[in-house]
C-alpha cells in the first residue's frame, strides 16, 4: 500500500469524524418539536455520506492557516445542502431511487411529504447554521455574507438546480459535449468549488490563494463527475451503496456515453492532474487536497 493512501485514509476518518460530531451537535437527536421531521433529517443525513464537501471546505482552510472552529458550521451546513439534493433526486419524481447511502432511499422509509420535507428543512437549516450567531461567533460579519452568497449561488437555479433542470430535460435525448459540461458543472462541480472557496474565505485567503483553490476546486468537480459516471457502469453496488446501470437504462448523458470510456478514464487522470497544477504554489499544507485529488480518481465508492 503506498503512502499517500495511508495518509488520505487517515485524514479522511479523522476529518470525517469531526464532520459527524459537529453535525450532531447541530442537528441533535432529540431536537425541537415535531421530532418526524428530524428524524427523517438524520435518517439521510447520517445514513453513510464521505462527507467529500465538508472534508474539501476544511482542507481548504488548512491549506491556507484556517482555523477548524471558524470553518465547522460552513462544512457541515454544505453537507445538509447536498443531503437534501441527494434526497429530492431520488423522488418519484425525479430518479426514482429506491436505495441511497446503502440503505432505503427517505422517501421509502417516510413517504414522499415527509422526504420532501427534509429536504427543504436540510436547505433552510443550513442557512440558519450558515447564519448561527453562537455557531459563527469567531467570523465577521462581512465574511458570514460572502460565503452565504457563495454557497447560495452554487446551490441554487443558476448552480446545482440549474443543472439538475437541463438533466431531466435531457433524459433519452441525443445530447451535446456543451450541455454535458453544463449539467455536471451546475449538478457536481459547483457545490464542489463552493466547499473549497468558502474554506478559503474562511481562512482569510487572498485573491491568488482563492484563484489556486478555485482552479482546484473546477478540476477536481469535473474529475469527481467523470469518475462517477465510470463507476456507474464497473462500480460494485455493495461498496457504493447504490445502484449501477442507472445512468444507460434511463439513457442520461454522461461521460462515458458521450466520449466512451477509455476517453473518460485519460479525461478524469487530465481533470485530477490540472488540479494539482492549480495548487502548486501552495506549500505543505495542501498536502491533504494533493491526497483527495488522487483519491477521487482511485476511490470505489
Ligand atoms: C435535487 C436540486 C437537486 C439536485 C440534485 C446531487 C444531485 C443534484 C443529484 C444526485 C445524483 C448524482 C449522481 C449527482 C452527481 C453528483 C454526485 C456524484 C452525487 C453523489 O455524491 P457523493 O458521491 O455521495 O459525494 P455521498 O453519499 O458520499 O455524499
Amino acid at each position: 500500500m503506498s503512502s499517500h493512501t495511508d495518509d488520505i485514509r487517515q485524514y479522511l476518518k479523522a476529518r470525517k469524524e469531526l464532520v459527524d460530531s459537529a453535525l450532531n451537535r447541530y442537528l441533535p437527536a432529540d431536537g425541537p418539536y415535531p421530532p418526524e421531521i428530524y428524524t427523517a433529517m438524520r435518517y439521510s443525513l447520517f445514513a453513510g455520506g464521505k462527507r467529500l464537501r465538508p472534508i474539501l471546505c476544511i482542507a481548504s482552510a488548512e491549506a491556507l492557516g484556517g482555523l477548524m472552529e471558524d470553518v465547522l458550521p460552513a462544512a457541515c451546513a454544505l453537507e445538509m445542502i447536498h443531503t437534501y439534493s441527494l434526497i429530492h433526486d431520488d423522488l418519484p419524481a425525479m430518479d426514482n431511487d429506491d436505495i441511497r447511502r446503502g440503505v432505503p432511499t427517505n422517501h421509502k422509509i417516510f413517504g414522499e411529504a415527509v422526504a420532501v420535507l427534509a429536504g427543504d428543512a436540510l436547505l433552510t437549516d443550513a442557512f440558519r447554521l450558515l447564519t448561527d450567531p453562537v455557531a459563527i461567533r469567531s467570523v465577521e460579519a462581512a465574511r458570514v455574507v460572502r460565503i452565504v452568497h457563495e454557497i447560495a449561488t452554487a446551490a441554487g437555479a443558476g448552480g446545482m438546480v440549474g443543472g439538475q433542470v437541463v438533466d431531466i430535460l435531457s433524459e433519452g435525448r441525443p445530447s451535446d459535449y456543451d450541455t454535458l459540461l453544463y449539467i455536471h458543472s451546475g449538478k457536481t462541480g459547483r457545490m464542489i468549488l463552493a466547499s473549497l472557496r468558502t474554506g478559503a474565505i474562511l481562512a482569510d485567503g487572498g485573491e491568488e490563494e482563492m484563484e489556486a483553490l478555485s482552479e482546484y476546486g473546477r478540476h477536481i468537480g469535473l474529475a469527481f463527475q467523470i469518475s462517477d459516471d465510470i463507476l456507474n457502469i464497473e462500480g460494485d453496488p455493495s461498496l457504493l451503496g447504490k445502484v449501477t446501470g442507472s445512468d444507460a437504462a434511463r439513457r442520461k448523458v454522461t461521460f462515458p456515453a458521450l466520449i466512451g470510456l477509455e476517453e473518460s478514464r485519460t479525461m478524469a487522470r487530465q481533470s485530477m492532474e490540472a488540479a494539482l497544477e492549480g495548487i502548486a504554489g501552495l506549500d505543505g499544507r495542501a498536502d491533504p487536497l494533493r491526497w483527495i485529488a488522487h483519491y477521487i480518481l482511485e476511490r470505489k465508492s
